[in-house]
């Protein structure tokens, strides 16, 4: 695989009329360097998504490509018109592909989960110096949980009963994967009565691929049994165990006041942005921008100084952890290349869009690909080893020092930057609620019971070039806690509320009075940022804290709470919406489903699982169409506890509209 392959840049041919940058997102440093990117004749993901039309069968999912008697394709108006070459119905059709979507995003979490466990057994085992074990409290506290003897014994030894009770989570061909002890007792037992405890995540997604293979599985609600599975095997699986491990070996994040946006690049420096999903990765960057004789290498370049930033969600960890600044999510990685003030853009797995080689090669920036599972064409590539860490990611310094001695771009850095509190977890809001002496969630569902707070939320997720960038997530957040809903967030959606500056103590005077009275006392925002994807598991165990802590009901579908993921992109966000929706949370997307109203499948998965115990999926585009949904379903377990005295909706009145579509 050659590095020195270059791709040619391409001149923007545009088929039809652009929409204006700032149509397509509400982050006016990405609007700005759209504008300059058509400028300089250079195409983005924004462009590309308005002159290529997203399929229509595909966006349906009446397409099916499981086997070579076909493709086949289904009239989604008529959807029991015709069934393919097999006879697979359109139910059958759509189950599978959405079961393989889930397969899909199970396997990036997991595998990042298991990578995450490879490092933990090296550290354990002294074969890697450069990592080590910085959370001990954290390890003894889950080796409890998981009922291994803490008393006496030494750090390693109880590390490795840890990592040996973790790897069930992937590997175990029979019984339940270890973090079942965490589900509340009702929700496992409705999971053990649907035959949808996970086992191992590795056997889990196997049988998956297996069922929706032409011939196998053709009853969707069998389907959609093994789609549970496998999504839990990651939720409380492979995403749970990636969490775990990484705040017991780099330390579990605590609120820390944070920069984000674009003008947390520095002309004058030497600017490196990691952007990825594998913490190891950039703990080692750290420690390489740390280095004293790079920082003098730097400065003998004519830089001030080594300047580390983040994107999406490794990004989003070591902001949690570290306070490192975060230079923007999805939609922006483009972008942020056409300041020309990228000096190495360092990636190593998931939602790396593979355009990134050739706007870099159009601004002179580095791509430089880091991981053997995930190279890309165009790209340098610096291998990552973590028995070596430090001989990657100083590599990467003295390349980005080379870069910025010849820059050889004009350089023009969006002056904004945005400022906020992140770094929440599950742990800290028990602290921060509770406080030293009473940690507990308690005073949590003492101000939901009471209603002041009136639920909570989790808004997640991706950005996608179809919706404007940031757009719903903003507006759908101001509406939740305009209506006393605490809102969680990890993934995407954390930066684009962090960028509209939700995310400081600050925009409490936003929230509804109950709401509001609480973050004031507590001096907390009114949106918390729990991490990147993998740690959506913290809202799956805050969630389980809620129900043990009790006055909200036995199990996870009692609580007043949704969920939601408005501007997703991802196959990893189906899964994780599956999780939610198995777990007992009502569920909203965006954007599009790619499944058909009114079939037997959408009604299984928009209904039919509420009644099995479980949550389900609904779907709405305007941010506003969202937020009533997640509130009035709030609104019914609310009154189902018997807790919905004095709730009225604020609605949302003409001037609030009008100020919303000026901004
Ligand atoms: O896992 S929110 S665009 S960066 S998929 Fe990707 Fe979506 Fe961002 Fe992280 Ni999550």
């Amino acid at each position: 695989m050659p590095d020195e392959e270059k791709v040619i840049p391409k001149k923007v041919v545009p088929k039809k009329k652009l929409l204006d940058p700032r149509e397509l997102t509400t982050c006016e440093a990405t609007a700005r360097m759209l504008a300059k990117a058509r400028n300089d004749g250079v195409e983005l993901a924004f462009d590309r998504a308005q002159n290529m039309k997203a399929c229509p069968i595909g966006a349906d999912s009446a397409c099916c490509k499981h086997c070579f008697m076909g493709p086949c394709r289904l009239n989604s108006k008529d959807p029991y018109g015709k069934v393919g070459v097999c006879g697979a119905t359109i139910d059958t059709i759509m189950s599978r592909n959405f079961a393989r979507a889930v397969a899909a995003g199970c396997s990036a979490h997991t595998d990042h989960g298991m990578a995450m466990l490879d490092l933990f057994r090296e550290v354990i085992e002294g074969h890697i110096k450069d990592y080590e074990i910085k959370n001990v409290q954290k390890l003894e506290y889950v080796a409890k949980e998981m009922d291994i003897e803490t008393e006496g014994r030494e750090v390693k030894d109880i590390a490795m009963d840890l990592y040996k009770e973790l790897e069930r989570t992937y590997t175990q061909v029979n019984g339940e994967i270890p973090f079942v002890k965490r589900v509340p007792q009702k929700t496992l037992e409705t999971w053990r009565k649907e035959g949808i405890v996970p086992r191992g995540a590795m056997r889990e997604i196997m049988e998956l691929m297996h069922r929706s293979a032409i011939g196998v599985d053709q009853h969707y609600a069998n389907i959609t049994k093994q789609c549970s599975r496998v999504a839990l095997a990651d939720g409380w699986g492979g995403s749970m165990v990636a969490t775990e491990i990484a705040d017991i070996l780099f330390g579990t994040p605590s609120p820390v006041a944070i920069e984000t946006n674009m003008g947390v690049l520095k002309e004058d420096q030497v600017n490196i942005i990691v952007h990825g999903h594998e913490p190891n990765l950039f703990e080692s960057m750290v420690a390489s921008v740390a280095e004293p004789t790079l920082i003098q290498a730097a400065k003998d370049a004519g830089a001030k100084g080594l300047n580390l930033v983040g994107m999406c969600c490794s990004g989003l960890e070591m902001f949690s952890r570290h306070g490192t600044p975060h230079a923007g999510n999805f939609m922006s990685t483009e972008t942020i290349l056409v300041t020309g003030a990228v000096d190495a853009m360092v990636v190593d797995v998931q939602c790396i869009k593979q355009a990134l080689a050739q706007v870099a090669e159009c601004y002179k920036t580095q791509l430089i690909t880091t991981n053997p599972r995930a190279r890309i064409e165009g790209a340098k590539h610096i291998e990552f080893h973590e028995n070596t860490p430090k001989e990657c990611t100083d590599e990467i310094v003295i390349q980005a020092i080379g870069r910025f001695k010849n820059r050889g771009v004009e350089v023009d850095i969006p002056n904004i930057v945005n400022t906020g509190v992140h770094g929440f977890s599950h742990e800290y809001i028990n602290y921060m609620l509770g406080g030293t002496f009473r940690a507990s969630y308690t005073p949590l569902n003492d101000n939901i019971i009471n209603g002041r707070i009136r639920g909570v939320a989790g808004v997640v997720g991706c950005n996608n070039p179809r919706m404007k960038q940031d757009y719903v997530h903003v507006n759908l957040v101001k509406e939740l806690i305009k209506n006393d809903v605490l809102v969680v967030q990890t993934g995407c959606s954390q930066i684009a509320l962090a960028k509209a500056g939700l995310t400081t103590p600050e925009a409490a005077h936003l929230a509804g009075p109950g709401l509001k009275e609480v973050c004031e006392t507590v001096g907390m925002p009114p949106v918390l940022g729990l991490g990147a994807c993998v740690d959506n598991s913290r809202i799956l165990i805050a969630c389980a804290e809620m129900v043990k802590t009790g006055g909200l009901g036995d199990s996870i579908a009692d609580l007043p709470v949704a969920g939601c993921a408005p501007e997703y992109m991802s196959e990893k966000a189906i899964t994780i919406g599956q999780y939610f929706v198995a777990s007992g949370v009502f569920t909203v997307f965006g954007v599009t489903f790619p499944i058909v109203e009114g079939t037997k499948f959408h009604k299984h998965l928009f209904g039919e699982l509420e009644e099995l115990g479980m949550g389900k999926w609904g779907f709405a585009t305007d941010p506003f169409d969202i937020a009533k949904l997640m509130i009035d379903h709030i609104d019914k377990k609310r009154k189902a506890l018997g807790i919905d005295k004095s709730r009225e909706r604020v609605l949302m009145d003409m001037s609030d509209r009008r100020e919303i579509d000026a901004a």
